[in-house]
């Protein structure tokens, strides 16, 4: 069924919701910007056709408040609402909302959001369409005897994870049996605070991994497409900081075969619109499905340049009941891409967020540069939410070429007022294991340790333990968003803030 949208209200703030307005311009659909008291000055407020308040900064108060938010859609005539990521985008009671009050989420069915968003009862999906997933539990488990009775069988190390976690909360490594009924009473008591359930299931344990992710994009006609590959492994704590497209270590075959295998998942679970299966890669190239992410993502940037199509503009006419329009065989990946994350943090002292007013910004261009940033001199980046500043993407024929132009706009880059990790970025980029390839999801904490280890410093396990609890307690906040490790770190320096007041 074709439904027109004419107009449409962005939930989100930032980066994100610029550039869906940037869709919707290209689109000549109307756009309506929410805000909350911090973002009165915001960008994406002042490039939206129209902007309304939704509450104090806090996002519990605002950009989390979806009452308020289709209350705005229904007063502007807005016909369709565009999440973004985090906040309320994987939030299946939202998306339901919506539809009930006759206005489009421009996401997945809730149904599709419900199967996936539970760890096990997307495994046993994995299974029935025959994707190659890591050894394990596909159920919760009844208890601790059964979490042993199921190590022993796949044999040790394995790890529990929450089956409604993701993202790395809730999740334990057990390298022995004797670990075993701490690590479980651990991991269940977890799940349980964070996401008001208790169950845990088990997976053999995967060593030195590479984090490779799949785009899919599903019209509600039954066709699905896959958009190759990101590889993402270079992460710390489970906080992307450079993606690429397309993977140094996915040939053609094995691209197929994870493409494959996720259009199939996607198919399975009636999935429509834009979706990522991620999954862990071994040494041996073995893929193993890990789960899927039911929104659009931060890193879409890379995809983009590398298949030439915009995925928001997809994600909006598949919403309007649009068939996709293309096959497979029309998706032709060419070039390399490469995305820095941009953070307002600090490098010199355990990446602490730094937020306040930029007093400067000279931003990168020319050839092969694109750069999403919603901030500007002036603006003071707000303490309660994601520090990131922008992502700074660079295009190349190779991976090499990529690599050296992102060093050239890096080079360009000035930020002043704010601790920003920029210098990471050209560690990185120039060190010998990341321009091989060698990547994993270990390499950026074992990069950032010979740092350490030259300057004779270590990571204090004390402060690394006191930050772990603070955001666990982050993570439990009933309103918290699933996917927002970053806005946990915020609240972590909220909270530090005021102890030091
Ligand atoms: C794993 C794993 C090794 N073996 N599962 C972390 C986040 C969550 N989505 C899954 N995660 C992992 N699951 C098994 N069986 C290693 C990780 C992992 C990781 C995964 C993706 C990206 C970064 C990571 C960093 C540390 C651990």
């Amino acid at each position: 069924m074709r439904r027109t949208i004419q107009k449409v209200l962005i939930a989100n703030r930032g980066e994100i919701a610029l550039r869906v307005i940037r869709a919707c311009r290209e689109m000549g659909l109307a756009t309506v910007a929410v805000y909350s008291d911090a973002d009165r000055a915001a960008l994406h407020v002042l490039h939206a056709d129209e902007a309304y308040r939704l509450g104090p900064a806090p996002a519990a108060e605002s950009y989390l408040r979806g009452d308020l938010i289709l209350e705005i859609a229904r007063r502007t005539g807005a016909d369709a609402v565009h999440p973004g990521y985090g906040f309320l985008s994987e939030n299946a009671h939202f998306a339901e909302a919506c539809m009930a009050a006759g206005v489009i989420f421009v996401g997945p069915p809730a149904s599709a959001m419900r199967t996936l968003g539970s760890k096990t009862q997307a495994r046993q999906a994995a299974d029935r369409v025959g994707m190659p997933r890591v050894p394990g539990s596909v159920t919760g488990l009844a208890g601790v005897e059964e979490a042993g009775r199921v190590a022993a069988g796949i044999g040790y190390p394995v790890m529990l994870k929450a089956a409604a976690g993701g993202g790395g909360k809730g999740m334990r490594a057990v390298t022995g049996p004797d670990e075993m009924a701490a690590a479980y009473a651990a991991a269940a008591s977890e799940a349980e605070r964070s996401f008001g359930s208790g169950e845990v299931y088990l997976e053999k344990l995967i060593e030195r991994p590479r984090h490779i992710e799949i785009q899919v994009m599903a019209d509600e006609h039954g066709s699905c497409v896959y958009l190759g590959e990101r590889e993402c492994s270079v992460q710390r704590r489970h906080q992307k900081v450079i993606e690429e497209a397309p993977s140094a270590v996915v040939g053609e075959a094995l691209r197929r075969k994870m493409g494959e295998a996720a259009v199939r998942l996607a198919l399975s679970a009636g999935y429509v619109n834009a979706g990522t299966v991620e999954f862990l890669v071994d040494a041996e190239e073995n893929f193993y499905f890990l789960e899927m992410n039911t929104r659009l993502q931060v890193e879409h940037p890379v995809t983009e340049m590398v298949t030439g199509l915009d995925l928001v503009q997809m994600q909006l006419r598949v919403a309007m009941g649009e068939p996709l329009g293309l096959v497979q065989e029309d998706i032709q990946l060419r070039g390399h891409a490469i995305e820095c994350r941009v953070y307002a943090e600090d490098p010199e002292n355990n990446f602490f967020p730094s937020p306040g007013l930029i007093t400067r910004l000279e931003q990168p261009g020319g050839p092969g540069i694109r750069e999403d940033c919603a901030v500007y001199p002036g603006w003071v980046v707000p303490l309660e939410y994601d520090p990131m500043l922008s992502k700074l993407v660079a295009f190349g024929e190779t991976r090499e070429v990529a690599t050296d132009r992102m060093l050239r706009a890096l080079g360009e880059y000035v930020i002043g007022g704010i601790k920003t990790n920029l210098s990471l970025f050209r560690r990185i980029l120039m060190d010998d294991n990341f321009r091989a390839a060698r990547i994993d999801t270990g390499y950026l904490e074992r990069l950032l340790a010979e740092g350490l280890a030259a300057e004779g410093k270590s990571v204090s396990e004390d402060v690394a333990a006191v930050a772990a609890a603070l955001l666990v307690t982050a993570a439990e906040r009933p309103t918290a968003p699933r996917d927002a490790a970053q806005e946990s770190r915020w609240g972590l320096a909220g909270r530090q803030e005021g102890l030091r007041q």
